[in-house]
């Protein structure tokens, strides 16, 4: 029975079960709980047979794969032998097969502009890209960072890039310039593509003056090609500097797609781990391509007349996979939004739902709870009724704010799929099945075919049902990660030392008695800011780099909207603590990584609470930044007086 009033916001408790609706069932690619069972059972028996089968089917080939998978641990080559395209899966692949005057994107521009893209238009303007990127003497396998606002060139740029075999890696348009030049020299990017600058809130970001300032520290970068999104000026250095519209004006609309080995990288993006680092996640091409595209039909349940929109920004995994790969291959109609959800005011997205007669809807749980702030007037005003499915991904979602996704967006009609992954999966690993698996709120409910989950204690064991554990990978998949751009040791280190032979995700995780997963949290000091990963030990790094600060420690607390809030610990060389240094700090941190990491509080103390070994103690001053009254273990605290002195700085 669905109990549609349970009190329970605590997902250790949450029973509530949601089975998929009969007229959404029986239409869909696995209609049945019996259905999902066989197929994942038939791909754990044999996960390579059944890839093999996919791969055959699911992608064009140049030249046919002679092996499915070459597995030397933790080295997985897929689809060895194979030439492939991944820009001609998404592309080329309808047009030829008569499928070009379908929509690909509908695109809808802060101020209101719309385009619509056929994928006969996607077509030409890729290749002409393709061609204008190849007239600077950028081909394959060279790395092309892309700072860039949600335009449809920004899809067209990673799918020239793909086209030629140029590998490029995505920065999210919040990143500071520090953050790009980082990026630029890990990768050795030879150009950047950007824009003059972007719409936000009805103000112009000035895009292309942060990769100036970024280019002054990135000396492998050649060329910047710039699109003129706002009608900025901006300045501009001749010989470096090319406007988009004036290299496409010259290119050629025809440019074949390269034939790319099934291992040849698509792309980097960088992601936040437990080191200051950034990590440049590495992709490649064959296996990657068939995972976004089979993961996008099981979890969306896609068929022809969908409209889909994933409110992901391109700059971040979500939008790799599910606004580009994914969809384009399996031939969507995808709608692009640019801007804030709240401009011009609260109810833009259902303002979009409603004008575009969305059907798939996919965001993030951050965005669910500033909805439910905003009230439900600017929902109700909107006829949702468009919508069949429901999605959520980033971090876990309560079971309050699913119930409210469920009744006020879904009208209680929609299958709501919460998906578990991460960059590093390349796809989707856990979720419902849409029209199979009856759901519970808070679960990422049950692993996709060919995934095998494993929830592990710290000797690798596997644990009993309800057990927390580290949350592992017992098979390779296609859509893995290939390594971290330019640090094999490292890739070995986080993923696959602790527990051999299988990867580790880095999640804790329980199953329940019914074989459903729930994500419990990260393992390490990686915080979750809106849905973001941010490292903390990045944070504390910046603050390090301010001529005033001696030493920084940063740590989450829970936050009512973006589910995890940076608090940062400071201590001062010699200036006094006061609001203007603090806002001076916020600023700093701003500029050394982006706003998105911008600390919410900051805290002066004399001294950190460090154990005797000199660690200093997380665990306890996430308590304290919580508020908590009372704090975990602290036998091992060296200096017991300094936890007197943080409560008492209470901002
Ligand atoms: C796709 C993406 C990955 C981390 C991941 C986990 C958290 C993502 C989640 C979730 C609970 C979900 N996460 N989806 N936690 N339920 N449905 O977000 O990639 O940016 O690399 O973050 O996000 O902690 O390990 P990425």
């Amino acid at each position: 029975m669905v109990d549609h009033h349970g009190q329970i916001d605590n997902v250790m408790h949450e029973s509530r079960l949601f089975p998929p609706p009969a007229e959404f069932s029986q239409q869909a690619r696995i209609p049945t709980r019996e259905a999902y069972d066989q197929l994942w059972q038939r791909a754990a028996d044999d996960p390579v047979k059944f890839w093999e089968e996919l791969g055959r089917e699911e992608l064009h080939w140049f030249e046919p794969f002679t092996k499915t998978l070459e597995w030397n641990e933790p080295y997985a080559e897929w689809f060895v032998g194979g030439k492939t395209n991944a820009c001609y899966n998404c592309v080329d692949k309808h047009v030829n097969e008569g499928r070009g005057g379908r929509t690909a994107i509908i695109w809808e521009g802060e101020p209101g502009d719309q385009r619509t893209l056929t994928y006969s238009d996607l077509l030409e303007q890729v290749c002409r890209f393709a061609n204008a990127m190849k007239s600077l003497g950028i081909g394959k396998g060279d790395r092309v960072s892309i700072y860039m606002p949600m335009t449809p060139e920004l899809a067209i740029a990673m799918l020239a890039c793909a086209r030629i075999g140029a590998v490029h890696s995505v920065i999210f348009a919040g990143f500071s310039a520090e953050a790009i030049a980082e990026r630029n020299n890990d990768a050795g990017a030879k150009a950047v593509i950007t824009a003059d600058a972007a719409w936000r809130r009805g103000k112009a970001l000035p895009l292309k003056h942060t990769v100036d300032q970024a280019l002054v520290k990135s000396p492998t970068v050649e060329h910047c090609i710039v699109l003129d999104r706002v009608n900025e000026a901006v300045e501009w250095k001749h010989g470096r500097d090319h406007w988009w519209h004036e290299l496409v004006r010259e290119a050629s609309p025809e440019c074949p797609a390269e034939p790319m080995d099934s291992e040849a990288p698509l792309f980097i993006l960088y992601t936040s781990g437990s080191t200051g680092k950034p990590k440049g996640i590495k992709h490649t091409t064959a296996g990657y391509n068939l995972y976004a595209k089979k993961s996008f039909e099981w979890v969306f349940d896609h068929r022809e007349g969908d409209v889909y929109w994933c409110t992901a920004d391109c700059g971040w995994i979500t939008g790799h996979s599910y606004v580009v790969y994914g969809p384009f291959s399996a031939g969507a109609t995808c709608l692009m939004y640019e801007g804030a959800p709240n401009h011009p005011s609260e109810d833009r997205f259902w303002d979009i739902v409603e004008r575009h007669k969305v059907t798939l809807f996919y965001t993030a749980p951050t965005a669910i709870r500033a909805f439910i702030k905003w009230g439900n007037d600017h929902v109700q005003m909107h006829d949702l009724s468009s919508l069949r499915l429901l999605g959520t991904v980033g971090e876990g979602i309560n079971p309050q704010a699913w119930m409210w996704y469920h009744e006020m967006i879904g009208d209680e009609k929609c299958p709501i799929v919460d998906t578990w992954w991460q960059t590093e999966t390349g796809g989707i690993m856990m979720s419902p099945l849409p029209g199979a698996i009856a759901t519970k709120p808070g679960s990422c409910c049950v692993p996709l075919p060919g995934i095998l989950p494993v929830i592990v204690d710290e000797d690798g064991d596997e644990v009993g049902v309800d057990k927390g554990g580290w949350l592992t990978i017992a098979h390779p998949w296609p859509g893995m990660l290939r390594g971290i751009w330019g640090d094999e040791d490292r890739y070995q280190e986080v993923y696959w030392s602790k527990v051999p032979g299988k990867y580790l995700a880095g999640d804790n995780a329980r199953r329940d008695g019914d074989g459903y997963y729930w994500i419990m949290g990260r393992i390490d000091d990686v915080l979750n800011v809106s849905g973001h990963r941010l490292s903390t030990i990045e944070i504390e790094s910046a603050l390090v780099s301010h001529p005033e600060v001696a030493e920084a420690a940063a740590v989450g607390r829970p936050h009512e909207l973006k589910g995890e809030a940076v608090a940062v610990f400071v201590t001062l060389k010699n200036a006094k603590p006061s609001d203007e240094l603090r806002e001076a700090l916020k600023q700093h941190v701003r500029k050394e990584i982006g706003a998105l990491a911008q600390p919410d509080d900051i805290r002066f103390t004399n001294a950190l609470p460090k154990t005797r070994s000199g660690k200093i103690m997380r665990r306890l001053l996430k308590d304290i930044a919580a508020g908590k009254e009372m704090v975990g273990d602290t036998t091992t605290l060296e200096d017991y007086s300094i936890i007197a002195h943080l409560r008492d700085d209470e901002e």
